[in-house]
């Protein structure tokens, strides 16, 4: 398996040297095409157009052309979807055939998976599987399958990031399948903490002691290449083994590869962006204004007007100084390691591993880890632990007016939630992306028992009014407070739906927000719990799909109306279409309509439907992160930021 790994790299890259195109050919879906065959970066023959960094003034001419080929591909879907949402006395599908050609009048959908560890994947799955047309069950009456095949972009943070990533690396492979996962794979085997690593040998772990080596000797070999690690290299691939179903968690698989995926190619999938935050060394105090950096498989870089530039993702790793990379510097591939970004977006959780080399002989972890663990810390003393070195820095020199990295060998990136943001919105609000509906599905722990109360969205919104929006625009949300005694917090609440409120300025997409809410079990599982047994993952996994559908429009009778006038809403408007009669009253119902009630809330959220769980297993068994032994810090960032 190694050696035909190493094999494939090695065949790829040369066909990629031999022009562009070829490469995609030969892997067909996301792949270990690391040219050095495992974990570390590694030099290649730069392609004859140089990679180059470039200004965020448009989107990339590899998205552009990708997007002429996707939006006609949602066309189907949606009106799939929109005559299952049968909105009375208006004929949706002759609105969305009148229009096929025009994609300024056709809807435009993103998807935003926010954070908060495993709750956050297990929550998003839900959506993502009620939405998925390929899903058992999810187009029939009562439901949105489709709505995934509909959209265009899916973005993702932290724990959703570890969704959006395992599907993308597995062959855009469906929520159902992860989730059940396979004899010989550690792929979603939730009820194995990671610290404790895979209990089983199978073909893709060889058994718990070569799983602490692997991973050593990976974080060992990208060092002795010559590259920085930080605690995220560990993290990273220790995540892996549960994301990535390949040998050893994929160690070559790199972001840029799924752009070769046959299906990302063909554009029969969303745009996947993962999201972290930049931190300049000595920042300890991460503010909305920290540039928010979006990694797609194509490009990484940022809108913010902090660098306002994008490297191709393919060749991070190269010596890119004022954006280009001179002749006698070096091109490299391979510093996109899948499960590095997935770790970087998540960096929060490299707290995890301190935490193990804190447990005092309790744990079978290898001294090898330990010393592995302390010694990173030392390198990196001064600089807090929670954070993902990216080195050489793609924008070193780079717009050195406004770029306050520019002197810097290393870019420092943190978990996407830390800034309070802990929905990916920025990438799906820019306008240039043009999104008329975002779906923003909030697994967040803000309230005292781990569920939403807004706090990302107002972080959204807030961001929107100062410097650092640059042309970036959000509707107004309430307070915490309103969010609970309104129970903006327990059904899907629409934002931005009176666009008067832009006052002619940029009209952004409409925000439906979906919040984590106890429908059928409490999905408000601690940030830091991390395992989950099988059944308990079932269970929060069904719960938010019962989420995403109001139990199946049981909760609601015309919930799949509602959701399709939220699709069609920024459509009509720009046309000038009567809104349809049932649209109003589902608006009247789901739109925040700038009522505020900010007394102080007394309950936290009740069973919507029922406890599935009362009369089965109550106990929610899993590791949870001893807080005990964390340190201050980290249980502040946990119980103010985190998600
Ligand atoms: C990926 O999935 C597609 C669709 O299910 C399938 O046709 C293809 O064989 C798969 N490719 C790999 C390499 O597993
Ligand atoms: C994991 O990969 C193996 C080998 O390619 C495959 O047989 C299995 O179906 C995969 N499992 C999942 C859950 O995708
Ligand atoms: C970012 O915001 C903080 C306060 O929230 C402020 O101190 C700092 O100067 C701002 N930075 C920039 C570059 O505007
Ligand atoms: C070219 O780039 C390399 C690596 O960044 C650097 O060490 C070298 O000084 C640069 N040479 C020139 C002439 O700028
Ligand atoms: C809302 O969430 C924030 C953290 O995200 C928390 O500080 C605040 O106490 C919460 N307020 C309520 C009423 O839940
Ligand atoms: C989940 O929420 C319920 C109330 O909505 C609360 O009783 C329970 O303690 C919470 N669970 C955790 C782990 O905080
Ligand atoms: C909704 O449908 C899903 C998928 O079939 C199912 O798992 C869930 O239990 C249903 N919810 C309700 C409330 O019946
Ligand atoms: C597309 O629709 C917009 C909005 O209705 C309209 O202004 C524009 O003329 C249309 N373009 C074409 C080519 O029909
Ligand atoms: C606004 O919403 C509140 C409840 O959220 C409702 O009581 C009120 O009647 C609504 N106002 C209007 C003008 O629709
Ligand atoms: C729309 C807008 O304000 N764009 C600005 C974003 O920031 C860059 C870099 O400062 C400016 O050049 C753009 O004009």
């Amino acid at each position: 398996m190694l050696l035909s790994a190493s094999l494939l790299a090695f065949v790829s890259s040369v066909l990629a040297a031999a022009g562009p195109g070829h490469a995609g050919e030969l892997s067909r879906r996301a792949a270990p095409d690391s040219p050095s065959g495992s974990y570390p970066p590694a030099n290649v023959d730069c392609p004859s157009t140089r990679p180059t960094i470039r200004a965020a003034d448009s989107l990339s001419q590899a998205e552009r052309d990708w997007l002429r080929e996707r939006r006609p591909k949602t066309v189907q879907p949606m009106i799939d979807l929109l005559r299952r949402g049968n909105i009375p006395d208006f004929d949706a599908e002759g609105f969305i055939n009148n229009h096929a050609n025009n994609f300024s009048v056709i809807p435009n959908i993103g998807i935003a998976v926010s954070g908060g560890g495993y709750r956050a994947l297990m929550n998003g799955a839900g959506f993502i599987a009620a939405a998925d047309s390929r899903e058992a069950g999810s187009t029939g009456a009562g439901q949105i399958g489709g709505l995934l095949q509909a959209a265009t972009y899916v973005s993702a943070l932290s724990g959703g990031g570890w969704l959006v990533g395992s599907i993308y690396a597995n062959n855009y492979t469906t929520v159902t399948r992860l989730r059940d996962g396979s004899p010989d794979s550690s792929v979603w085997k939730f009820e194995d903490s990671i610290l404790g690593g895979p209990d089983e040998p199978g073909v893709s772990i060889l058994n718990t002691a070569g799983y602490w080596s692997d991973l050593v000797d990976n974080v060992d070999d990208k060092r002795d290449a010559g590259y920085a690690v930080s605690l995220t290299d560990p993290w990273g691939r220790a995540l892996s083994y549960q994301l990535i179903n390949a040998t050893q968690g994929g160690p070559a698989y790199t972001l840029s590869s799924i752009a070769n995926d046959e299906r990302f190619a063909n554009a029969d999938t969303p745009f996947p962006i993962i999201v972290t935050v930049e931190r300049a060394p000595g920042n300890d105090n991460l503010a909305l204004n920290n540039s928010v950096v979006e990694f797609n498989p194509y490009e990484m870089g940022t809108f913010d007007p902090t660098f306002y530039g994008f490297a191709p993702t393919r060749y991070l790793g190269s010596q890119f100084n004022r954006g280009e990379i001179n002749s006698t510097g070096h091109c490299v591939r391979g510093l996109d390691q899948l499960g590095f970004v997935m770790g970087t977006s998540s960096s929060l959780f490299n707290y995890a591993l301190i935490e193990l080399t804190n447990s005092n002989g309790e744990s079978e972890v290898p001294t090898v880890v330990l010393n592995m663990v302390e010694g990173i810390l030392e390198t990196i003393s001064g600089e807090s632990n929670d954070v993902a070195v990216w080195e050489p820095n793609p924008f070193r020199g780079y717009h050195p007016g406004i770029n306050r990295n520019a002197n810097r060998e290393s870019l420092i990136l943190v978990d996407g939630g830390m800034a309070l943001e802990n929905i990916p919105l920025q990438p799906v609000i820019q306008p240039m992306r043009a999104v008329d509906v975002v779906f923003a599905v909030d697994s967040s722990a803000d309230t005292e028992y781990y569920w939403p109360n807004g706090t990302a969205l107002r972080a959204t919104y807030e961001r929107s009014k100062q410097d650092v929006a640059n042309g970036t625009n959000f509707p107004a949300v309430p307070g915490a407070n309103t969010f609970i005694n309104l129970g903006l917090n327990r059904r899907p609440t629409f934002f931005g739906c009176d666009v008067s409120e832009f006052r002619g300025g940029h009209v952004p997409p409409l925000i439906v927000y979906v919040p984590n809410a106890p429908y059928t079990i409490n999905s408000n599982i601690s940030t830091f719990q991390m395992s989950t047994e099988v059944e308990e993952k079932l269970r929060i996994i069904q719960n938010g799909w019962n989420v995403a559908t109001m139990g199946n429009d049981t909760v609601e009778s015309d919930w799949t109306t509602c959701l399709s006038c939220a699709v069609l809403s920024r459509s009509l408007q720009r046309t000038g279409t009567t809104i349809p009669a049932a649209c109003n009253t589902c608006f009247q119902r789901h739109c925040w309509n700038g009522t505020e009630n900010e007394a102080t809330p007394t309950a936290e959220p009740t069973f919507i439907i029922g406890d599935a769980a009362a009369t089965a297993n109550p106990q929610n068994a899993g590791v949870t992160l001893r807080t005990s032994s964390m340190s201050l810090a980290v249980a502040v960032l946990a119980a103010l930021f985190l998600a």
